[in-house]
């Protein structure tokens, strides 16, 4: 049994709305461990890299220039199940529909732009943890 790591960002929404600490906490309180933190202003480099299979989709330039609108926090969680347990956390990827409860669906809502601002990524895979964490905490 190997233990799972994935890669959480508050987005620049989250950040800006002050719910970074709420945001953890959550995930802290599942019973996650936290490994690494970081406050850090996203380069477009890193950005196009860790959106990749994004790339020529109609919100691939309004997500770039969304995720370089401000600070995000980055943060490596550990723990068996993490990745899927995070999703779980976070809800589903249209906030207007995530279920009550998660993060998308507590704090999140559709604002009509061309991209939803939803608060968290987090990995969906245990490949895609390993290159998001190279991304960044390299
Ligand atoms: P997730 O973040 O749930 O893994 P994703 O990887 O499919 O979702 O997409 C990355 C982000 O892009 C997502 O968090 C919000 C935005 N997004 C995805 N699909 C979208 C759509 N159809 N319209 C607007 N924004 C979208
Ligand atoms: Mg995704």
């Amino acid at each position: 049994m190997s233990i799972e790591r994935t890669l959480l960002l508050v987005k620049p929404d989250g950040v800006a709305r002050n719910l970074s600490g709420e945001i953890l906490a959550r995930v802290e309180a599942k019973g996650y461990t936290l490994v690494e933190l970081k406050k850090t202003a996203a380069t477009r480099e890193q950005l196009e890299q860790h959106y990749e299979e994004h790339v020529g989709k109609q919100f691939y330039e309004p997500l770039v220039k969304f995720m370089l609108s401000g600070p995000v926090v980055a943060a490596i969680f550990e723990g068996h199940r993490v990745i899927e347990g995070f999703r779980s956390l976070a809800g589903t990827t249209d906030p207007t529909t995530a279920a009550p409860g998660t993060i998308r669906g507590d704090f999140g809502r559709d604002w009509g732009l061309k991209v939803q601002q939803n608060l968290v990524h987090g990995s969906d895979s245990v490949e895609s943890a390993e290159r998001e964490i190279a991304i960044w905490f390299a």
